[in-house]
């Protein structure tokens, strides 16, 4: 099934230790979720990762600084597999970048905004309101810059892990998708516009479309949105060859707080007009704590709740 391409496991630790010798990419990848993960084995696994998950080619100066953008609410379980597969893949791939994970949170106590640190003491709940994908990833652009001057932003769901590590994660000359071929849709595109999953923007890709949508709240249709915004800005999508751009994810059953929103069909139709003044232009939030962990950092928001 793996026609003529190479196939390695990247558990092999003699194929993996020769390969990082040659300093190349692998090619294929066996992917599985069946082996016990803990974030202290992924810790150990990445000695070179410096805290709150950045990493830098000790031997070159990459084009890209890039920031990898996760939208996050519980799904630690699925964020160990994704943090042990990715941090050596990135590493072969010589990209410059740090993790961050926006976790969509609130801070309950009264007034603990003031005071930061008083408020991440005091986190006692996570946020329940209904989830928003794309202005969690909004805010990851706007709290990555704070911390380095990134140029290129990757936004990917936690469950989607590359099966091939020529699927390079940096940025390219038009918007980037990059989970073209997903195991869940038999290894291709569901349809032509699809630029869900996992994807990629230059800052002046991002600036031009005016960020994501922060109206859609529940599941679907933003990527669809964003997908608009490219296109309608005059762009096109980029796209890996098919045979390289296929993904595994995570199975898992749809999450609380994460409805279909009846409202993105509509929603979809009006890009053109909602797309000037809702983005990244507009948003706001509320930071509630940022934590910088050896593998990523964290960084819970309130993003409020549908109107
Ligand atoms: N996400 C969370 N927590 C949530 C909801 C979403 O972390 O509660 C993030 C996560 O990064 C996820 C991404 O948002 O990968 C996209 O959400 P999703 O995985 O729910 O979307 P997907 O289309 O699944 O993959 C929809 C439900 C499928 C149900 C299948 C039942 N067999
Ligand atoms: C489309 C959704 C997208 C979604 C895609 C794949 O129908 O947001 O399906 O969904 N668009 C609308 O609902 C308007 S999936 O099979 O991954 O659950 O990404």
């Amino acid at each position: 099934i793996y026609g003529f391409l190479p196939f390695y496991a990247v558990s092999s630790s003699s194929i993996y230790t020769h390969f990082k010798a040659m300093r190349v990419n692998m090619g294929r990848l066996l992917i599985e979720f069946s082996s016990q993960m803990t974030m202290e084995r992924v810790q150990k696994e990445n000695p070179n990762v410096t805290e709150g998950g950045r990493y830098t080619p000790p031997d070159c100066r990459p084009r890209w600084k890039v920031a990898i953008i996760i939208p996050f609410r519980h799904r630690e379980n699925h964020l160990k597999y994704w943090l042990h597969y990715l941090h050596p893949i990135l590493r072969r791939q010589k990209i410059d970048y740090g993790i961050y994970i926006i976790n969509q949170g609130q801070c309950t106590l009264m007034n603990v905004y003031l005071d930061s640190n008083r408020c991440s003491a005091a986190v006692k709940k996570l946020g329940e309101d209904t989830f928003n994908r794309a202005k969690l990833l909004n805010v990851g652009y706007t709290e990555a810059l704070k911390d380095a001057e990134y140029d290129c932003f990757i936004f990917s769901d936690v469950d989607l892990i590359p099966m091939d590590d020529r699927n390079l994660y940096h940025c390219y000359d038009q918007p980037r998708h990059f989970a073209i071929a997903m195991d869940k849709f038999g290894f291709r595109l569901p349809y032509a516009g699809y630029f869900g999953g996992v994807s990629g923007l230059s800052k002046k890709q991002f600036l031009k479309i005016n960020g994501f949508p922060n109206e859609y709240w529940g599941w679907g249709g933003e990527d669809d949105d964003i997908y608009n915004r490219i296109t309608l800005n005059g762009m096109k999508v980029s796209r890996p060859d098919v045979r390289i751009g296929r993904y595994r994810m995570i199975k898992h059953e749809r999450d609380k707080h994460n409805e279909p929103n009846p409202q993105r069909f509509n929603k979809i139709q009006n890009t053109k007009n909602t797309m000037k003044k809702d983005g990244i232009s507009s948003l706001t939030y509320r930071l509630v704590q940022v934590k910088r962990y050896p593998l990523y950092t964290n960084i819970s928001v309130e993003i409020g709740k549908p109107p």
